[in-house]
């Protein structure tokens, strides 16, 4: 440990609302704490601006209109990380060696500041000392060239730009590899697998100005007031429009149920409170299958109904509901046609948009209540009320997040938004599209420049035109198949652009102990974490800018560009001063490595990194339709909108069709010992206090945990039913592939809100629980918000 004592945990105080003065005093005390030099605060003002800087954080959209300070509580965080006025340097890397470091916490390393110089392991001292850059891209060249392209890997986090993106794509390209796992894996992979068979899009369609068009918000599966702050705004601007907003959500979370606007300074003085979900349901984890199965029953029975009473008749459609007699059925018409809706369902859209409609509505009749009311955790009266809502509203936005992507079946959960969408036509239309609420702040866009390891997704052959290469046509490694190849030593070389894969990925302490034996591990990165400390034989860790730091290249300042959760690019102009004289950028990086590399392409590397609009060029005329006048557009305010034929109605399917795809079944298929009494279904998440891997401290004010991350949130009867107490510390093990012994040591329990049978606790410590193999077969997504485990009594000491 580094030796740093905290005070005892505080647990269970009350908690305020999302932002609001708790908002306030945080952003100041992170300021102070990561000395931000005096120009931190007004560097602020340029965050999320046209001609400013786009904020490292999450990738939520930057509206043309911006506000004085366009940027939350998390936001300022991670600037002020960032732009810290501390340093990981020489003299810190010669006083540890890095078993020593081993031994420290994620947060303790982070903290200790931006990394300052290129860095080589000495297997001698065990420590990090400084080499050349040259020295290192030649050596990094050299090994490189030695392994077969199919055992290295290069993986991405999801913050680099667009440019540096497009670089290391080619790069892995013109090496010979589409082994380009990302952050993405984890994360939206099951959208960008279960969109385009569902819309023929692999991203969602929803823009800024749907919130305003809106009349209705199904807000599914994601926690707003932490992950992506600056949306709170557009949800209390549609509440306070009148806009319902109906909330599907594991646990209840503040953030979802009420706001105070730091920003406004009327609602900081008085504490006006917006209540953000009109209705907050609260789902199971793995039930939103099934909550969304019984709101798509209640709608489609209505709509039998009504039209077997002839109030509707539509030709050539079978009109009998399943079950006449059902008064809830009939209530809930009557309700619909109280509300002077039309239509139940949107005939017209499901004929001429649709395909696939009967089988689905024939799926969702026959499914029971009890079977929907039991794997949901809702009650029948809960999902008719949410489809009464749905109903009766005209355009409806979808909103999601990492409570649907990461599961077992999370393509099947993205198939059911696009379901339940479709049967209004709630989609292409002003207020009506799908929201994928996307984590890094550049994630949506590196996947639009290449970076994947599926070669259908890439114009191959354009880019063999472009740099005189062949590329290759295999299909590359997921996060998942790369892990796989590390474990099974096929792996060799892992060259990481940001990230911390060792904790993101699944199974850390099988992965950790293989990752030792690779031959080569490089690791671009602006601070340390665990990823750095265990290695390869060769390690190198190469310190870059940060997105705030001037970006001096030979042709002047350079700026970068980034893509939104609402698919608008946007340019980037660092304005900070650098952390250290010898960083370098990222594309100065993957072009030193590039050159030292390659035999072949005809990239130009030097001009490239000389004037980044070179490189915007090579992707226009890479995706022309896509970028058109990309450099003249770059600060275009609000962004240059990706155009997505689903917006516009028009579907890129297989059959040229919007499709109804039926799950086949509710909830995942477990082994028997899954469902033993005292087996609890854990969901992994992030405080108010971390992005992803980086901790930032250890407070969680909005579900009232303060000084430590080792807790376990349980509703209170199953404390009692399994012979524990508030506040008892337990372990966890994993209860699948009991061969294999997963466990964590050493949680404090804690009663809270969250339906009986689940569990939550924080991410990456966590992550040893996961299997490898428990993932989305389709997408790839480890099943990070529904895992099996069991509790036992601990006798350790917590470790944070
Ligand atoms: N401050 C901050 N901002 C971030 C990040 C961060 O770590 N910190 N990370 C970034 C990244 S990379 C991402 S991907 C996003 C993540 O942002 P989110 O999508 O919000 O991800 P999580 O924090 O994992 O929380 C998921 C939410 O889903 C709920 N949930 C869990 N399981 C289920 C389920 O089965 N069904 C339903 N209906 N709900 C469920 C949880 O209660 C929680 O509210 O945020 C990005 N922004
Ligand atoms: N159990 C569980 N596991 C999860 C998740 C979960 O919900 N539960 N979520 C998953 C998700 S959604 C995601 S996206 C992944 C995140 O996985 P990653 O993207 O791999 O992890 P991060 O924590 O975002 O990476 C943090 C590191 O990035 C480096 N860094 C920061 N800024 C820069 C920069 O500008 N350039 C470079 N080169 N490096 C930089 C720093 O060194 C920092 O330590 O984790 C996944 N893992
Ligand atoms: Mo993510």
């Amino acid at each position: 440990m580094s030796g740093k004592l905290r005070q005892s945990p505080s647990i269970g105080f009350d908690v305020g609302p999302a932002g609001g003065w708790g908002s306030a005093k945080s952003v100041g005390e992170i300021l102070l704490r990561e000395h931000v030099p005096v120009a931190g605060p007004s560097l602020l003002k340029h965050q999320n601006k046209p001609e400013g800087y786009m904020c490292v954080s999450c990738a939520w959209a930057k509206p043309a209109k911006v506000h004085p300070l366009e940027f939350c509580e998390n936001g300022a965080k991670a600037t002020a990380w960032e732009v810290t006025g501390r340093r990981t340097d020489p003299g810190f890397f010669a006083a540890h060696t890095l078993s020593e470091l081993e031994g420290w916490l994620d947060h303790d390393l982070e903290e200790q500041g931006r990394l300052t110089h290129p860095m080589r392991w000495d297997a001698e001292t065990d420590r990090y000392v400084p080499v050349g850059w040259q020295t290192a891209f030649e050596e990094i060249g050299r090994e490189l060239r030695a392994v077969p392209p199919e055992a290295a890997e290069f993986y991405t986090s999801g913050r680099a730009s667009l440019e540096a993106s497009y670089m290391y794509q080619l790069f892995a390209r013109i090496y010979g590899s589409n082994n380009l796992p990302d952050s993405s894996n984890m994360c939206h992979e099951s959208s960008s697998v279960g969109l385009p068979e569902s819309i023929g899009a692999s991203v969602g369609t929803a823009i800024l100005s749907d919130f305003q068009n809106c009349d209705c918000i199904f807000y599914i599966a994601q926690n707003v007031g932490t992950s992506s702050p600056r949306l709170l705004h557009d949800l209390q601007d549609a509440v306070d429009r009148g806009v319902r907003v109906v909330t599907f959500n594991l646990l209840r979370e503040p953030g979802l149920e009420r706001f105070v606007n730091p920003q406004a300074p009327s609602q900081m003085l008085t504490g006006r409170q917006t209540p953000i979900s009109d209705k907050y349901y609260q789902v199971k984890n793995g039930g939103d299958i099934a909550a969304m199965f019984g709101v798509c029953k209640a709608l489609i029975e209505a709509d039998d109904a009504r039209r077997a009473d002839g109030a509707t008749a539509v030709s050539g459609m079978d009109a009998r509901p399943q079950d006449p007699s059902n008064a809830a059925a009939l209530a809930f018409a009557a309700s619909v046609a109280a509300a002077d809706t039309k239509h139940v369902l949107d005939h017209d859209f499901i004929e001429h948009h649709t395909a696939g409609f009967e089988t689905f509505a024939a799926a969702a009749r026959k499914y029971g209540w009890e079977e929907l009311e039991r794997v949901s955790g809702l009650t029948r009266e809960q999902m008719t009320e949410a489809a009464g809502i749905y109903a009766a509203s005209d355009a409806v936005l979808m909103v999601y997040g990492m409570g649907l992507t990461q599961h077992l079946m999370g393509v099947e959960n993205v198939h059911m938004v696009a379901n339940l969408a479709l049967l209004r036509g709630n989609i292409g239309k002003p207020g009506a599209n799908i929201c994928a609420v996307r984590g890094h702040s550049n994630v949506q866009g590196q996947r639009t420049v290449g970076i994947t390891e599926k070669p259908d997704l890439v114009p191959l052959d354009k880019l063999k035109e472009l740099y005189a290469f062949e590329p290759p046509r295999w299909e590359g490694h997921t996060t998942v198949d790369a892990c796989k190849a590390i474990l099974n030593g096929q792996a060799r070389a892992f060259i990481s652009l940001g990230g911390n894969f060792l904790r993101a990925a699944p199974d850390t302490v099988a992965l950790e102990a293989a990752w030792r034996k690779l031959r080569l591990t490089v690791q671009i990165a602006t601070k340390l974490n665990r990823s750095h400390l265990v290695h390869g034989e060769i390690a190198y860790l190469l310190p870059c800018l940060g997105r705030i730091e001037i970006d001096e290249q030979a042709g002047g300042p350079q700026a970068v560009s980034m893509e939104s959760s609402v698919a608008h690019f946007h340019g980037s102009r660092g304005r900070a001063k650098p952390a250290s004289p010898e960083l370098l950028s990222e594309p100065a990086i993957i072009a030193g490595i590039a050159k030292a590399t390659l035999s072949r392409g005809n990239v130009p590397w030097d001009r490239w990194v000389a004037d980044y609009s070179q490189i915007r060029d090579a992707i226009e005329r890479t995706y022309p339709e896509t970028f058109k006048d990309f450099n003249r557009r770059l600060f275009q305010p609000g962004g240059i909108p990706r155009p997505l034929p689903a917006r516009e109605r028009k579907w890129v399917t297989g059959n040229g069709k919007a499709n109804f795809i039926t799950p086949g079944r509710l909830f995942p298929e477990f082994p028997a010992e899954a469902s033993a009494q005292d087996v609890l279904h854990l969901a992994t998440l992030r405080s108010n206090d971390q992005f992803n891997t980086t901790i930032y401290g250890y407070s969680d004010r909005f579900r009232g945990v303060d000084g430590t991350r080792q807790v376990i949130f349980m509703n209170a009867d199953d404390i009692i039913r399994l012979g524990f107490a508030n506040g008892d510390m337990v372990d966890m093990i994993t209860v699948l592939e009991p061969q294999t012994r997963r466990e964590v040591l050493g949680f404090r329990i804690v009663a809270y809100d969250i339906p009986k049978g689940c569990c939550a606790a924080y991410y990456p410590e966590t992550n040893p629980l996961f299997p490898l193999d428990h993932h989305s077969p389709k997408a790839k997504t480890p099943s990070y918000k529904l895992l099996p485990v069991r509790l036992v009594r601990s006798i350790q000491v917590p470790a944070n």
